[in-house]
């Protein structure tokens, strides 16, 4: 399998409880290697254009609240398969359906305030990783 780079959020529930550390650890005990980290406050403009996506859901004004009501530290992580392996290391967006040993399933709170994100497919981590960081930032 080829060696890509994901996207990674650290949210505001994680860095509110000093989790930081604890869930870099899952993270690379997952063979996962953090190549760029800084610590954060978003913005809502940058908030609302990372889940643009969202943007007619029901609780996209509740995300947008949340991502920017503390720090977040954002991460790009890159080893074999990262976009896939960093999905089940991160597990179920439900934490009350996450399996045991995933970061969710140990740390998130619920649905919203669920501990992490991670891009879902490589043109996805593209935009994400482009967002918040310039190429020499990123040292792999
Ligand atoms: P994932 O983060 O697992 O890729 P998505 O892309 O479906 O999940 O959702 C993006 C984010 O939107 C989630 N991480 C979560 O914080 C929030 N979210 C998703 N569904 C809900 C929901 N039903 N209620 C509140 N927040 C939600």
């Amino acid at each position: 399998m080829a060696i890509e780079r994901t996207f990674s959020i650290l949210k505001p529930d994680a860095t509110e409880r000093n989790l930081t550390g604890a869930i870099n650890a899952l993270i690379e005990k997952a063979g996962l290697r953090i190549v760029a980290q800084k610590r954060i406050r978003m913005t809502k403009e940058q908030a609302g254009t990372f889940y643009a996506v969202h943007k007619e859901r029901p609780f996209f004004g509740e995300l947008v609240d949340f991502m920017t009501s503390g720090p977040v530290v954002v991460q790009v992580l890159e080893g074999e398969g990262a976009i896939l392996k960093y999905r089940d290391v991160m597990g179920a967006t439900d934490p009350s359906k996450a399996a045991e040993g995933t970061i969710r399933k140990a740390h998130a709170k619920s649905i919203g305030e669920n501990s992490v994100h991670g891009s879902d497919a490589a043109e996805t981590a593209a935009i994400e990783i482009a967002q918040f960081f310039a190429g020499n930032e990123i040292v792999g």
